[in-house]
């Protein structure tokens, strides 16, 4: 528990806590044994290191709050292909050609630990690996015809028109001046799409939702994206580096882009608790119990890692 009021750390939400470990040991199962290879002793090292799992978690919350009627392992799969392909962007993302950073979760990156080579054939083998998690899916309650548009959705929101092309502009923005709204689609290819597809990968679940409620999860999901964006920006500038699990201000360092480099810090803080605020209206007026959503979004703007 943290004393500071403004500051709200995972330990105070135990339901989140309760979720991490039914995450962790999805994925764990999931995949190759660690002993399997020298790629799969990576693949261990950067995917069970301690990530916070928000995008699993809202796999999980959205599947609770629209009591979608399958199997809680299917639930726990969708969650960790959410989260492998998340897992796949930090270690590439890291890579010297990339953002070339040493430090990922407090440990040394993929490629540091590793090298190269291994960080990016671990990359590219926990990709697909989360496509053929969800492949791999059996559930009589699961229509294939769901199945196959949670798997479109997936591959979609990591392919050539969501993360690949956001990172491909964000790395093509360093040291040029951009302005907000290319920021923003930068980021929403980048990771807004990826949480966004956790997020609707449940609406296609279920049965009978509203065209307008599903739109509305959607909008509450772009809001959330953003925010946690913002917040990630501002982590890097006032964070700490042991909480955050890397130098500070590693986006000055490279000439990045970023909230505050463009609106300035108070703006930025500012921006993000509008976000947050949008996206509770949003969840406040749909007809579903969404009291751990709305306490997962209040996480993303009040947390200090
Ligand atoms: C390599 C194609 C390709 C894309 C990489 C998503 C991405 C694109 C890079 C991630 C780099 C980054 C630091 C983006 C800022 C927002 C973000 C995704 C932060 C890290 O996510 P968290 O805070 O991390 O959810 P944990 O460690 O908790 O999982």
């Amino acid at each position: 528990m943290t004393n500071n009021p403004e500051v709200l750390d995972l330990k105070d939400l135990p339901f989140l806590n309760k979720n991490l470990k039914r995450i962790d040991k999805a994925i764990l199962k999931s995949l190759p044994p660690k002993n399997y290879s020298k790629i799969s002793k990576a693949i261990h090292y950067s995917v069970l290191n301690g990530g916070k799992r928000i995008r699993p978690q809202l796999v999980l919350l959205m599947a609770e709050a629209l009591k979608v009627d399958v199997s809680p392992k299917t639930i726990d799969l969708m969650a960790a292909a959410g989260e492998l392909i998340h897992c796949y962007s930090l270690i590439h993302d890291d890579l010297p050609s990339m953002d070339d950073d040493d430090f990922r979760r407090g440990k040394p990156s993929c490629h540091k630990k590793f090298d190269e080579a291994t960080a990016i054939l671990a990359g590219d083998a926990i990709q697909p690996l989360a496509l053929e998690i969800l492949t791999t899916i059996k559930d009589e309650k699961l229509k294939p015809d769901q199945k196959l548009k949670i798997i479109n959705l997936f591959a979609k929101a990591c392919g050539p028109k969501g993360m690949v092309e956001g990172q491909s502009r964000d790395l093509a923005a360093e040291g040029k001046k951009i302005n907000i709204k290319d920021l923003d689609e930068i980021h929403y290819l980048k990771t807004g799409k990826l949480i966004e597809a956790c997020v609707e990968s449940i609406c296609i679940l279920k049965d009978g939702l509203l065209k307008k409620d599903a739109k509305a999860f959607l909008n509450f999901a772009k809001k959330f994206g953003l925010a946690f964006q913002i917040k990630d920006d501002i982590l890097d500038i006032l964070g700490d580096e042991k909480k955050i699990g890397k130098p500070l201000n590693s986006d000055a360092e490279k000439n990045k882009a970023t909230y505050p480099t463009i609106i300035g810090l108070k703006a930025s803080q500012e921006r993000a608790e509008k976000l947050c605020f949008d996206a509770l209206k949003i969840l406040s007026k749909l007809p579903y119990n969404t009291e751990n959503l709305v306490k997962l979004s209040k996480f993303i703007i009040l947390r200090d890692k």
